[in-house]
């Protein structure tokens, strides 16, 4: 086989440090992309309904040209983990970029698992962790379960700087009066304000930028601006599990979409007195989200 001619001043020869080589100038050909992120709530083993939710952003851009970046509480209490799992798989494969955070219930899965190891039976683990691990062994998904939880469980927050400012997502929230670097990490997964208080975003003046959160179900999307209309928090958990929404935040769009729960809704644990979709007609809708789209 004849050896391959080198292009004069193109590629480095094996072994030439004397400086004659010239590295080639980058071409771009066609409109650059750049990759767009879309935060995306508890999805708490929605499977159907993080699919819609995935499909409602394809509809704005190619996988490939996505990054997502998903909370935490990914699999529990849902009847499709499975899904879930199959979903983040697939996406990775078409080309996305999927960040998986950690959520308190991706530490409560990994301690049942742990438990599991020391040879506790299935029965006496939680009712949820339990049925998650046997959904996901029944899909003959659970190892690679387990590897995706760890590397979430790796992820206390995840922090950028785009175009429209620097941005931070964390399951639970940030403290206020500690600011972003000051608040632990249990704080970070945990953050959740007691029934009658005020919310950390309410007590927050953005000066950490952008803080991204769920954890909290709410029947709106909280989503706070500082004077110059910049979002400063945003609260994702819709309570897709209790019958609510699942929602995501489109960053560099700085817009909202959502897609209807097929859970059965649970007004104990989520309150519905003031979602514009589920509560009487007359009730008010919501006062912060603005650009919101409803997928189906
Ligand atoms: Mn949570």
């Amino acid at each position: 086989m004849r050896p391959r001619r080198r292009r004069k001043g193109w590629s480095a020869p094996d072994g030439v440090t004397d400086g004659r080589w010239k590295r080639p100038r980058l071409s771009h050909q066609g409109p650059t992309i750049v990759m767009q992120h879309f935060v995306i709530g508890d999805i708490h083993g929605c499977g159907e309904e993080f699919g819609w939710l995935l499909g409602a952003i394809d509809r704005i851009l190619e996988p490939e040209d996505t990054h997502l970046v998903l909370l935490g509480d990914h699999l529990a209490k849902g009847p499709r983990p499975d899904l879930v799992i199959r979903k983040i798989i697939d996406r990775r494969h078409l080309g996305g970029r999927v960040t998986l955070l950690c959520g308190n219930h991706e530490l409560r899965f990994l301690e049942a698992i742990g438990r599991l190891g020391t040879g506790i039976a299935h029965p006496k683990l939680p009712r949820s962790d339990r049925e998650t691990i046997e959904l996901l062994e029944k899909a003959q998904l659970f190892e690679l379960a387990v590897e995706l939880m760890e590397e979430a469980a790796r992820t206390i927050q995840y922090t950028m700087v785009s175009a429209c400012g620097l941005w931070t997502v964390v399951h639970g929230g940030i403290d206020p009066d500690e600011g972003l670097d000051g608040t632990s990490d249990h704080d970070k997964i945990h953050m959740k304000t007691r029934r009658g208080e005020p919310n950390w975003w309410d007590r927050y003046d953005g000066s950490d930028g952008l803080i991204i959160c769920g954890h909290k179900p709410l029947p709106e999307p909280v989503l706070r601006r500082d004077c110059r209309d910049r979002p400063t928090a945003i609260n994702l958990d819709t309570g897709c599990i209790y019958g609510g929404h699942l929602t995501a935040y489109h960053v560099e769009g700085d817009r909202l979409l959502q897609v209807r729960s097929l859970q059965p809704i649970d007004r104990e644990r989520i309150e519905f007195a003031v979602s514009p979709t589920v509560a009487p007609s007359e009730a008010p809708a919501a006062w912060d989200a603005r650009g919101r789209t409803y997928a189906s």
